[in-house]
C-alpha cells in the first residue's frame, strides 16, 4: 500500500482539523446520527485520541462506539480523477458514512484503510461520518479479557454487578482511541500506479534492486501506460532506469543504508499519467547461525520497546514527539525500537527510515495469552488460550494484520524484522498450529523475505515455546529482578544465566526485547530499594552484566523508552513508571547510565 503524497498527478488534502464529536449514547446507529449533522456536538480534534481530551471518568473510559463529523467538498480541478479516503489509523473499529450512507467498515485501531469516492462526490458539500468502536475481547487485536483484572489480584472482588460495561485490557497500556491518525483524501489518474516492491541484492560494490510495479487499469492501450521506472541518487543524478512493470535496476556504486547511517535512494515510477516517488533504502538482513546481519556485519541491536503515547494526544499522532525521540536515541547511542505492541504511524517509519533507525515492526497481537494479561494484569483468565471453544478467535484477524502490516511497511529499510505477536501463549497447547501458518504467510508475503520472531512472556517455559521452533531470532521478554525476584539481584542473576544456557544450545539469536523496573522520577535513597531511580540502574547493571558474557545475544531492548499510560491498578503508579524518560522525555538518572555504555559498544562486531 502506497503512503499519500503530492506528486504531479497526485493532490493529497489532510482533514485534519476540529471535527464534530459524540458520545454514542446506545442509540446513536438507531437514531441514525451518521445521516445528519451531529446534535449537541462536541468539538474534538483530528488526529489525536479523544480519552484525555475532555473531563470526567465517563468520557476518559467511555465503552462502545463515537461520532466523528465534518463536511467535505471537492475541488472543481480533480474531476475525473479517481478520488480515495484514506484513514491511515482508528482505533479499534470504523464505519466510515458518506451522507448516511455506509461506505467502509474496518476492524484493527493501527493499521491504513481506504476507499473510492470520486461517484459520491457531486458538487457541493457532503457529510463525513465515521463511528468508532473502542470494545475490545476475544476476537480482536489486541485482546479484551473477560472480567476485570484486579478481580485476578483480589480474588474476584474487583467489579460488582452494578459495574457499567467496559473493557478489560489483555494488555498493559490504556486503551486509547479514536481517529488517531490523519484521515486523507487523496486523488490519482483513473489509470494508477497500485503498488511498488522493492527488494536489494548488494554484491561488493554494486547492487542490484529488482522491482515489480502493480497498476490498475490501461493494459488494453499500452501505448497510453507505458511504464517508466527511474531510480534518483541524493544528489538527484539518475542512477538507473528500466521500461517494464518488472525489472531489475543496478547501481554501480552503491550507498548503502546503514543503521545511523541512511541513504535513500528515489524510486520515481510513471505509469501513463500516473506518477509516484519511493524513498529507498538499498541494505540486506538475514540471520546466520547465531548473528543478526545488517549488510552482511553483525549487528547489535541497542534501544527500546516503545509506545505511541503522549499527553493529551493519547496514541494520537505527535510528529515533533517523533522527531524528539530519535534525537533521544541517538544522545545516548541507541541505535533501534521495537513498535511495541502495534505498527506505529507511516510518518514514523519514514522518519526512521531517514535516520536510520533500526526497526522490529510488530504487530497488533498483544495479549494472545489468557494466563497472563499482560504488564501487572496478572488475573489471567485461566482458560486454554487456543482451547476452540472457549479461547481467543483472532486467528482470521491476526493473518489480515500480519498481511496488512506487510503490504505497509514492506520496502522500509528499517524495517528488519517482523514481531508477529507480543507475549503470546505460546508454549500452550495448540500454539505451534495457531502460530505456523502467520509465520508462513509473513514469510509468503514479504518480498524481502526478512526475519521473523515472535516475542515470548517469561512465563513461557522456553523448552515449550513454539518460538524456539518457529523463529528466526529468539525475542526475551524478562523480568528477572523485578517481577521475578528483587530486591536482591543475586538469585535473579543466576536464574537469568541459567535460561540462556537453555537458549545457547538452539543455535539461534537472542534478542532481550524487554527488560525493565518500574521508577519514580524523583524517588531516591542510599540504598538502592525498589522503585528509586538507584534500583534501575543496579537492576540494568546485572542485566545488562549477563548479556555482556554470553555471545548469543545479539541485543538489548530495555523496557521503556518513557513512562506510559496503563489501565489503573496496584501495581500502577499513575501508569507505567518503566521508562528511561518520564512521559515528558526528562532523563532518569538510568538514561545517563545507557548513554555511557551504549557510546561504548559499537554497532556491529560487539559479539565475537
Ligand atoms: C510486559 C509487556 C509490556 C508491559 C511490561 C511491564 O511483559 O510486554 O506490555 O508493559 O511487561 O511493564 O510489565
Amino acid at each position: 500500500m502506497l503512503y499519500p503524497i503530492l506528486t504531479p498527478s497526485r493532490f493529497v488534502c489532510d482533514l485534519s482539523g476540529v471535527w464534530d464529536f459524540k458520545l454514542d449514547n446506545g442509540k446513536g446507529f438507531e437514531e441514525k446520527w451518521q445521516e445528519k449533522p451531529l446534535k449537541d456536538a462536541m468539538t474534538m480534534p483530528v488526529p489525536a485520541s479523544y480519552n484525555d481530551l475532555k473531563e470526567g471518568t465517563d468520557f476518559r473510559d467511555h465503552y462502545g462506539w463515537v461520532f466523528y463529523q465534518r463536511k467535505i467538498s471537492l475541488p472543481k480541478a480533480v474531476t475525473g480523477e479517481r478520488v480515495v479516503l484514506r484513514c491511515d489509523a482508528v482505533t479499534h473499529h470504523a464505519k466510515v458514512y458518506l451522507d448516511g450512507k455506509l461506505l467502509c467498515e474496518h476492524k484493527g485501531g493501527f493499521l491504513p484503510f481506504e476507499m473510492e469516492i470520486a461517484d459520491l462526490m457531486t458538487e457541493g458539500e457532503h457529510l463525513l461520518t465515521i463511528a468508532v468502536d473502542n470494545v475490545i475481547d476475544y476476537t480482536t487485536l489486541p485482546v479484551g479479557g473477560k472480567g476485570d483484572m484486579l478481580g485476578g489480584l483480589m480474588g474476584g472482588m474487583g467489579e460488582s454487578q452494578d459495574s457499567k460495561p467496559q473493557n478489560h485490557p489483555n494488555f498493559d497500556f490504556f486503551n486509547y482511541c479514536g481517529i488517531t491518525r490523519p484521515v486523507r483524501i487523496y486523488t490519482t489518474p483513473k489509470k494508477y500506479i497500485h503498488d511498488i516492491a522493492l527488494v536489494s541484492q548488494v554484491n561488493g560494490q554494486s547492487a542490484d534492486i529488482s522491482y515489480q510495479i502493480e497498476t490498475e487499469g490501461g493494459e488494453e492501450e499500452n501505448s497510453c501506460c507505458e511504464c517508466k521506472v527511474e531510480l534518483f541518487d541524493e544528489e538527484g543524478n539518475k542512477v538507473a532506469e528500466s521500461g517494464k512493470k518488472t525489472g531489475m535496476l543496478h547501481i554501480e556504486h552503491v550507498h548503502l543504508w546503514q543503521p545511523l547511517q541512511a541513504y535513500l535512494y528515489q524510486v520515481k515510477v510513471t505509469f501513463g499519467k500516473d506518477e509516484y516517488t519511493l524513498p529507498y533504502g538499498v541494505r540486506t538482513v538475514r540471520v546466520d547461525g547465531e548473528r543478526f546481519l545488517i549488510n552482511e556485519k553483525p549487528f547489535y541491536f541497542k534501544g527500546y520497546g516503545k509506545h505511541e503515547d503522549t499527553f493529551p494526544n493519547g496514541r494520537g499522532i505527535h510528529l515533533p514527539m517523533n522527531t524528539k525521540d530519535i534525537s533521544l536515541l541517538k544522545w545516548q547511542g541507541a541505535n533501534s525500537f521495537r513498535t511495541s505492541h502495534y505498527p506505529y504511524s507511516e510518518e514514523m517509519m519514514r522518519l526512521c527510515d531517514r535516520e536510520g533507525i533500526v526497526v522490529i515492526d510488530e504487530t497488533t497481537a498483544v495479549g494472545v495469552n489468557l494466563q497472563f494479561g499482560g504488564g501487572a494484569n496478572f488475573g489471567g483468565q485461566k482458560i486454554g488460550t487456543f482451547d476452540p471453544e472457549h479461547g481467543v478467535k483472532t486467528l482470521d484477524h491476526h493473518k489480515e494484520v500480519v498481511r496488512d502490516l506487510i503490504a505497509r511497511d514492506k520496502n522500509y529499510a528499517c524495517v528488519v524484522m517482523w514481531s508477529i505477536a507480543n507475549e503470546p501463549d505460546s508454549a500452550a497447547e495448540g500454539a505451534y498450529e495457531y502460530f505456523k501458518p502467520l509465520y508462513d504467510l509473513a514469510r509468503e508475503s514479504d518480498p524481502q523475505k526478512r526475519p521473523c520472531t515472535l516475542v515470548s512472556v517469561q512465563m513461557a517455559e522456553p523448552e515449550k515455546d513454539c518460538s524456539a521452533k518457529l523463529s528466526d531470532v529468539i525475542c526475551l521478554n524478562r523480568y528477572y529482578g523485578w517481577y521475578f525476584g528483587g530486591p536482591d539481584l543475586k538469585g535473579p542473576e543466576a536464574a537469568l544465566r541459567k535460561e540462556l544456557d537453555f537458549w545457547k544450545k538452539i543455535g539461534k539469536p537472542v534478542i532481550f526485547t524487554e527488560y525493565g523496573a518500574d521508577t519514580v522520577m524523583g524517588f531516591h535513597d542510599t540504598t538502592p530499594v525498589m522503585y528509586t531511580e538507584e534500583y534501575q540502574v543496579e537492576y540494568y547493571k546485572m542485566n545488562n552484566g549477563v548479556f555482556d558474557d554470553c555471545h548469543i545475544v545479539v541485543g538489548e531492548q530495555a523496557w521503556n523508552f518513557a513512562d506510559f499510560a496503563t489501565s489503573q491498578s496496584l501495581l500502577r503508579v499513575q501508569g507505567n513508571k518503566k521508562g528511561i524518560f518520564t512521559r515528558d522525555r526528562k532523563p532518569k538518572l538510568i538514561a545517563h547510565y545507557f548513554r555511557d555504555r551504549w557510546h561504548k559498544i559499537p554497532d556491529f562486531d560487539y559479539k565475537k
